[in-house]
């Protein structure tokens, strides 16, 4: 079967946001008296924003102080914080190879989506110049489910016209791998502690278009 779309997720894999998630979710939670460090920062990738506050608050002991308006109301100024700091995101910060990877997939008509929770996703996308890199980008705002649920990666396989089985999906965070292969995506991990995916890369500059077809390929002998 020839491989017809490849779907990212966005935070980790086309950029690296997640160090300006971390001061603000830093500078939000030190106000309430909790304090995060990076090392916890990583339980927060691939997390919605009300799910990463509710961990951040469970950390801090005060998981049931707050009523849902109040921790709606602490979400949305930690995101105005992250949006202030989105300014400096320019297209220096795309990962290595992801570019050329884009334009390489573009060029032999291997349809290209993305599957981000983040709301701020069509903003990171202008910041990078990447808006129209791609084909379908899967809205966050109508999504019902978060990663793990496979709903993100059959929403973004939907909105390209391709099946699940004819596409990658490729992510850094283990709630998504758990999505894309619920969805039934060949998955492609991005990092060194990822569990179930189909093929693990250290870092993005090893995501080749040659290197993809060629594990799509020995997919196709298993
Ligand atoms: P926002 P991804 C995720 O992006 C981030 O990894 C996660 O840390 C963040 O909380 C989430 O987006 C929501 O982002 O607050 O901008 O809506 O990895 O799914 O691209
Ligand atoms: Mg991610």
């Amino acid at each position: 079967m020839k491989l017809e779309a490849v779907v990212f997720d966005l935070d980790g894999v086309i950029t690296d946001t997640a160090h300006y998630h971390f001061v603000a979710w830093r500078d939000m939670a030190l106000g309430l008296g909790i304090h995060i460090d990076e090392a916890f920062n990583e339980r927060l990738k691939g997390v919605s924003r009300l799910d990463s506050l509710r961990l951040i608050l469970a950390h801090g002991g005060k998981a049931d102080l707050f009523s849902d308006a109040e921790l709606e109301a602490i979400a949305t100024r930690k995101n105005e914080h992250y949006v202030n700091l989105l300014s400096a995101l320019s297209p220096a910060d795309i990962l290595p190879g992801i570019a050329e990877l884009l334009r390489e997939l573009r060029q032999n008509g291997i349809r290209i989506g993305l599957a981000s929770v983040s709301k701020n996703a069509p903003q990171v996308l202008a910041a990078l110049g990447l808006t129209d890199a791609f084909d379908y980008c899967a809205d966050a705002a109508k999504l019902t489910h978060s990663k793990p649920h496979p709903e993100i990666f059959l929403t973004a396989c939907a909105g390209l016209g391709v099946t699940p089985a004819q596409a990658i999906g490729v992510e850094d965070a283990q709630a998504g791998v758990i999505s894309i292969k619920a969805a039934g995506l060949y998955a492609v991990g991005v990092g060194s502690q990822l569990e179930g995916v189909d093929w693990l890369v250290p870092c993005t500059s090893h995501l080749t278009l040659p290197a993809l077809l060629a594990h799509w390929a020995d997919r196709q002998q298993n």
